[in-house]
């Protein structure tokens, strides 16, 4: 392992122990009767996952700031990290609901037991509703933000994400089809909504902070599209050659599963050059940010290169 990956890593780690912490204090009380609800939330959420959206989320920010020569001060960091952790809150619940019997069938996640394994199906399925809620609720709350205009684009940002011409809609093709049923812009199609359309609201989201200019968010969208892309075949490579140690959950379940994924369709070859020239036309689009985008750079390189 290079320094350069390794201290990236270092960086990864120590932005996820800032959203956790952050995520620690913001989150509600037990009331009692729900006390299993708030564990199985904080199980799920808390001291694991790489937190790869939350950097995204928050470097957006800086790269914005720093090309146009406004200050990146600690009332927009933490305006960022709100929305870093609402992120996340969303990312898990997805996670959650995705490991169910119903979904994927699978008792690992993130080096644990999968949190329908840790608790029950029920308690799963409420603690990933109640964390999507608790995204929009922290994503919503006027007083987390200075210029308060923004809030209803944020949150119609994140709806069309994460819904029914996003996210949701996106795992509704995975689970139906198989590869053998689907064309290559079939699959892409799923991927671009299955994974791309929330790591794509990420930059937008943070653009939306920091004030980015059309043509600066336009490059930022097609860094985030590309990387998308680049994230998932990685994804899909990870489950042919990894083993259930390193990646913290289930391997060879896209092959059983004859999943409409990267590695199904083109092989194993194709896809590597695929992820590749993604991964070279992500970091293309960020030239014109020239060197205040080496954070980026390192995160798209560490997508492509990671071990789980
Ligand atoms: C169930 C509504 C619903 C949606 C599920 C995200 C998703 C859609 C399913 C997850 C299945 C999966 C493995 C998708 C591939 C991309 C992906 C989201 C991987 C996990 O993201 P990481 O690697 O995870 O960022 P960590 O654990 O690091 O947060």
């Amino acid at each position: 392992m290079n320094l350069k990956f390794k201290n990236f890593q270092n960086t990864l780690l120590k932005n996820s122990e800032t959203v956790d912490n952050f995520i620690k204090k913001k989150l509600p009380k037990s009331q009692g009767l729900n006390k299993k609800l708030l564990e199985a939330i904080k199980y799920a959420i808390l001291g694991s996952g790489k937190k790869i959206r939350s950097f995204l989320i928050t470097e957006t920010g800086k790269v914005v700031s720093g090309i146009n020569n406004i200050t990146f001060d600690n009332k927009k960091y933490n305006e960022l990290i709100v929305i870093a952790s609402a992120i996340e809150a969303i990312h898990t619940y997805s996670l959650i609901h995705d490991d169910l019997p119903a979904m994927d069938n699978s008792d690992y996640r993130r080096g644990k037991k999968s949190t329908h394994k840790k608790f029950d199906e029920a308690t799963a399925i409420l603690a990933g509703d109640a964390l999507q809620s608790w995204g929009f609720e922290l994503i919503s709350n006027r007083s987390n933000y200075v210029d308060q205009e923004k809030v209803p684009k944020l949150i119609f940002e994140l709806s069309k994400a994460i819904g029914f011409c996003g996210m949701v809609g996106g795992q509704q093709g995975d689970i139906d089809f198989t590869h053998n049923d689907l064309s290559e812009d079939n699959i892409l199609w799923i991927q671009q909504k299955k994974t791309g359309s929330l790591l794509e609201c990420c930059v937008t989201l943070s653009s939306i902070i920091c004030n980015a200019k059309d043509d600066q968010i336009k490059k930022l969208q097609n860094f985030s599209r590309n990387l998308g892309l680049a994230f998932q075949i990685k994804d899909d490579l990870l489950d042919l050659h990894s083993n259930p140690k390193t990646l913290g959950k289930p391997v060879h379940q896209d092959q059983s599963n004859e999943t409409p994924n990267f590695v199904n369709y083109y092989g194993e070859q194709k896809s590597i050059k695929k992820m590749n020239n993604s991964l070279e036309k992500s970091i293309e689009s960020l030239n014109i940010f020239g060197n205040h985008a080496k954070n980026l750079v390192l995160l798209a390189d560490y997508i492509v290169n990671r071990s789980h």
